[in-house]
């Protein structure tokens, strides 16, 4: 693997974002778009449109694939990801934690709402990271993620935010801070997003605030994957109010992530 340069961990470190250029190959790319159309054709049993009721167009969202399609499965343990995951976050060990698929199809105006990942998921530290791989030519009109660059730092936890219309009453247990409205103001934050190519990838702090516009155009497609990893800080935290995940770990709370659920890859 082409190692990870000081620059890419200083600014990892330092912004909580950082995009890495060309480090999926062609075969996984092709691997990869070939296990998304498997996916969308027959949807797992996570899979969910989180554009249903709001807009036309569908924004697919599925998670925890790599428990059931071979090709899911390798890019969470033997792509280059874990070992990218790792070096930035300056961990000896990267345990895979989940991947979730985000396909933004053109004509959905349904945006990403502006959300942390941390506050959603059962687990705490600060070594935890999604590397986000690009699967087709991205920019702002068809739904480029976009970071407030710093914000991993900010030492708030705000209240997820459900994806989806509806689903709000997952998280009403919280006694988070609900996030600020960005959008009224986006001069007051330092927003950052990448135009990308396929085999570019983000990876991303699981405090940074984060979302993304709908895909405005009419034929380009956006086909994103977030393979997620864990480091050595990071310990099993089913606490109240997060995220109901398909499959639970046999882990105690306060427990090092790695199990059969949560693999050891680096
Ligand atoms: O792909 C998107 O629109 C959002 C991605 C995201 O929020 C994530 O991977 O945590």
């Amino acid at each position: 693997m082409t190692p990870i340069a000081a620059a890419d961990i200083d600014t990892y470190d330092r912004d909580g974002v950082v995009c890495l250029r060309a480090r999926f190959d062609s075969g996984w790319i092709d691997r990869l778009r070939a296990a998304v159309e498997r996916d969308l054709a027959s949807p797992g049993p996570s899979a969910t449109n989180f554009a249903e009721g709001s807009s036309a167009g569908k924004f697919f969202g599925d998670m925890f694939m790599w428990k059931h399609d071979p090709d899911f499965r390798a890019a969470a343990l033997e792509s280059p990801a874990a070992a990218i995951a790792a070096g930035l976050m300056r961990s000896q060990h990267a345990d895979f934690f989940y991947d979730q698929l985000l396909v933004k199809e053109p004509g959905t105006a349904h945006p990403t709402p502006w959300h942390q990942d941390q506050p959603y998921w059962p687990v705490k530290g600060w070594q935890i990271a999604s590397v986000w791989i690009a699967l087709d030519p991205i920019d702002r009109s068809n739904g480029a993620v976009e970071f407030i660059a710093g914000s991993h730092r900010w030492g708030i936890n705000y209240r997820p935010t459900p994806f989806r219309k509806g689903h709000e009453v997952k998280f009403t247990d919280s006694d988070l801070a609900q996030i600020p409205d960005i959008d009224a103001d986006r001069s007051r934050y330092d927003i950052r997003w990448w135009k990308m190519e396929p085999g570019d990838c983000l990876v991303f702090h699981a405090m940074i605030v984060h979302g993304a516009p709908g895909n405005s155009t009419p034929g380009a497609r956006r086909r994103g994957l977030a393979l997620r990893y864990t480091g050595d800080d990071a310990r099993y935290d089913p606490r109240p109010g997060t995220f109901q995940f398909p499959h639970t770990p046999d882990l105690a709370p306060g427990a090092v992530m790695t199990c059969g659920l949560f693999p050891r890859v680096v």
